[in-house]
């Protein structure tokens, strides 16, 4: 049969990708190149698939440099990275990892919130550096009584909400539209769900679309005792109205596990006591990345053994052709 395809890795990524990649293909790797420029031009036209992780931006200019390309596959649920429109407009597949790291996530998120209310992070840190003995740790904020405000519904915001359903909170969203199967309060606007909460949890796309959509004015809108927690893109946020807003008391306290320029953390935000500050861990356990690198080999595998992509992005939809 055919000899292998050959794939590209720009970057490296979680070691059973790399390792099942120079299994079953023909495996390419900028990463180790002593000189990329080289290996790009002479490999480039010959490329048919690339494995990229969130740190590796995929744009039409690349993928005019691998005039074969048929699937970028992306290690990841989000692929803001990834120009899907331009992958879209060349015939090529992208795929992400959706499902295997919903749980993984939401526990995150709720984690992070917990955090942030109870301000658990500020408390170990007043136990070591011997506080307790001469004082109690002073009085933390609470969930109790609270209404949590999701911003994007999908599939990670639902497991947050279901979880959250378990703390005996209010639960609220908005997205582009209504989910009809939802159990929880929809609200058309952003700054309208900001209104009725007093938790805003982030949970939405990155990308041009939700660009910088927490600025000033729904920061306003969620108030003195609100609380920001933000699991999916710092491209959403306003980092500059966010480090103002907490340093002003126009919001309580925010917990956030993404950043705009990662793994840059603005120190505006670092040197505020009210923030808790995770670099981007939401999936970051053994369990779901082992899950990840397996649906990113395994949509690779499927693509080119003809059985089509596993998990399509909604820009590249599979149709069946080959
Ligand atoms: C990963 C993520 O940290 O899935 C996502 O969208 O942000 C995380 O799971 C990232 O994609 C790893 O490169």
């Amino acid at each position: 049969s055919e000899s292998p395809a050959e794939i590209l890795l720009i970057r490296p990524m979680h070691n059973a990708v790399m390792e099942a990649l120079a299994r079953d293909f023909r495996l390419h790797r900028l990463d180790t190149a002593p000189d990329p420029e080289a290996l790009l031009a002479e490999v480039g036209p010959r490329i048919r698939g690339l494995a990229v992780g969130a740190q590796t931006r995929v744009d039409g200019a690349l993928m005019d440099r691998l005039p074969r390309l048929e699937i970028v596959a992306n290690f990841g649920v989000g692929y803001d990275t990834v120009d899907a429109r331009a992958a879209a407009q060349r015939g090529i597949v992208v795929t992400n990892t959706p499902d295997v790291l919903t749980d993984e996530v939401a526990d995150l998120a709720v984690g992070l919130l917990l955090a942030t209310l109870r301000r658990i992070p500020q408390a170990d840190r007043y136990l070591r550096a011997g506080h307790w003995p001469k004082a109690p740790f002073p009085l933390s904020p609470s969930l109790r009584g609270r209404r949590v405000g999701i911003l994007g519904l999908g599939r990670i915001g639902r497991a947050i909400a279901q979880r959250l359903e378990g703390f005996g909170v209010a639960i609220a969203y908005h997205g582009r539209r209504p989910q009809g199967d939802a159990p929880y309060a929809y609200h058309p606007t952003l700054i309208g769900l900001a209104e009725a909460s007093d938790v805003l949890i982030v949970v939405a796309p990155g990308g041009a679309d939700t660009a910088k959509l927490i600025g000033a004015e729904v920061l306003d809108a969620l108030g003195p005792e609100g609380v920001l927690v933000n699991v999916a893109r710092g491209s959403l946020v306003d980092e500059a109205a966010l480090a103002a807003a907490l340093a002003a008391g126009t919001i309580q306290a925010a917990g956030l596990d993404v950043f705009a320029d990662e793994p840059h953390v603005p120190e505006a935000l670092a040197v505020l006591d009210n923030t808790v500050l995770l670099p981007h861990v939401g999936s970051a356990s053994h369990h779901t990345r082992a899950e990840m690198a397996r649906l990113v080999v395994e949509n690779l595998v499927s693509w080119f053994a003809g059985r089509g992509p596993l998990t399509p992005v909604a820009e590249t939809p599979w149709t069946g052709r080959a």
